[in-house]
């Protein structure tokens, strides 16, 4: 069963992808599953809360499209970051387009998103179209890949059963460039080569009023089956968010423990 697994074995699958096996090193190195959104307005927050919680995390996530003020430089100053505190940057932005289209958008992320997600509505050929680019830049970059969203953490979406199984055999099909599945459920994702990645944590509130739901870190993991567990507002929004990432960090990551322990 994939939530009994170490991410160890995990990482040593033959199909187990480059980029996946990077998270699972990474996380087993800093002791840390989880993955903080910082989901400010302004580049000089996004590089404030990015260097307070830097030590805490594996994979700082962002919605860059979102913020104002973000230059070449900015970018380069949390890809350093990223590289003096061994995290990976994973860009938000759940494209969804056709391939070709999502193609050219890609291509202006790939220089420095490690990870990007998307959304599977419009099927195979939106990752093959992200597979041409990352076997254009392989000799140039370092391993990239996606998360696909499988469910969503918000009440009223519209995501169906159909489109859950649909979306694990995309997953299959483009196993090389695909890390996980953002989903909600611990039966999504079977195969222990990809990594559940999921949004929703909260220790102080149940949900927001835009329809955000969520559950505790012992919950994300044990009931969810979250390998990865995504914490925004909990974080940067906390009065201290480096003492808040490593009070995360550390809940999320013995309740790793204890689930693969017994
Ligand atoms: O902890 P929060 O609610 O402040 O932030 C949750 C983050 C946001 C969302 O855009 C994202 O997680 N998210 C996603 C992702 C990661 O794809 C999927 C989803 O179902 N729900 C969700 O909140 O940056």
């Amino acid at each position: 069963l994939r939530t009994k697994l170490e991410f160890k074995e995990r990482a040593e699958l033959l199909e187990t992808s480059k980029i996946a096996q990077k998270i699972f090193k990474i996380s087993l190195e800093k002791k840390s599953n989880l993955c903080v959104a910082v989901d400010v307005d302004t580049a000089d927050k996004l590089l404030d809360i990015a260097e307070k919680v830097a030590p805490h995390i594996c994979i700082l996530k962002t919605h860059i499209d979102a913020i104002s003020g973000v230059t070449d430089a900015t970018i380069n100053d949390l890809q350093l970051l990223a590289k003096q505190y061994n995290f990976l940057i994973m860009e938000d932005r759940k494209m969804a387009d056709i391939g070709n289209t999502v193609k050219l958008q890609y291509k202006k992320l790939v220089n420095w998103a490690d990870l990007v997600t998307v959304h599977s509505v419009s099927g195979g050929m939106m990752l093959k179209g992200i597979q041409e680019v990352i076997n254009e830049n392989t000799d140039s970059l370092d391993s990239r890949g996606v998360f696909i969203v499988a469910e969503l953490s918000c009440n009223g979406n519209l995501i169906s059963e159909q489109y859950i199984k649909e979306t694990v055999k995309i997953a299959e099909e483009y196993k090389d460039i695909v890390a996980g599945l953002v989903c909600q459920s611990p039966d999504v994702i079977s195969s222990p080569s990809l990594l559940q990645l999921t949004p929703g944590v909260n220790i102080k509130n149940a949900n927001d009023n835009l329809g955000q739901q969520y559950q505790s870190p012992s919950d994300i993991i044990l009931t969810k089956g979250a390998d990865i567990a995504v914490v925004g507002r909990g974080i940067y929004q906390d009065d201290n968010p480096a003492e808040a990432a490593k009070l995360y960090k550390e809940s999320l990551w013995n309740t790793y423990l204890e689930r693969i322990s017994n």
